[in-house]
């Protein structure tokens, strides 16, 4: 059984975690090409870790630019737990196309992609952006193993679930 996958932030290739998507590296791992949400979201970078963010609130921000693997199992039990799925992002169907200047297009792809639900609203203040880059406007993406304060310890800054775990 193999999975579509949208990747928009970290994930995707020349990205600080593309090792992590390649072939048989932590599961079988096909590139699909790129797509484009036809939805448009709010696609931030937040935290002290400047980490990308697609927020799951439909019709703000951006049509955004990702790229789409099909993915089997266990390369899908690899990026929930990477994504700290269901807890911090949650994988989420979500419409693609190919083509983002063509609405009517009739090439729509059904996938997932790791939202932000209970994101917190001044998150929404934020640069929006169209495609995500590691040091857009001077940020830069902290990876996990560098990190100072461990999970959920800093969730608080981006999430409404985790304050009281302070
Ligand atoms: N990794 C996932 C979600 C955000 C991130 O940095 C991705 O690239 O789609």
């Amino acid at each position: 059984m193999l999975f579509l996958i949208f990747v928009y932030g970290t994930l995707k290739s020349g990205e600080p975690n593309y090792h992590l998507m390649q072939n048989e590296t932590s599961g079988v791992c096909i590139p699909r090409g790129i797509a484009y949400t036809k939805e448009k979201y709010p696609l931030v970078v937040a935290s002290r870790y400047n980490i990308p963010y697609l927020l799951d609130k439909p019709g703000t921000g951006h049509n955004v630019q990702g790229e789409l693997y099909k993915v089997d199992a266990a390369q899908l039990a690899f990026l929930d737990r990477l994504e700290s799925h269901p807890k911090l992002y949650v994988r989420k169907d979500v419409v693609l196309t190919r083509n983002k200047d063509d609405p009517s297009s009739r090439e729509d792809i059904a996938a997932q992609a790791y939202f932000l639900v209970n994101f917190r609203p001044h998150l929404l203040d934020l640069p929006m952006y169209d495609s995500y880059k590691d040091m857009i406007d001077g940020k830069k993406y902290i990876k996990p193993k560098d990190r100072d304060v461990p999970a959920p310890l800093w969730w608080y800054e981006i999430h409404t679930g985790y304050e009281e775990e302070i």
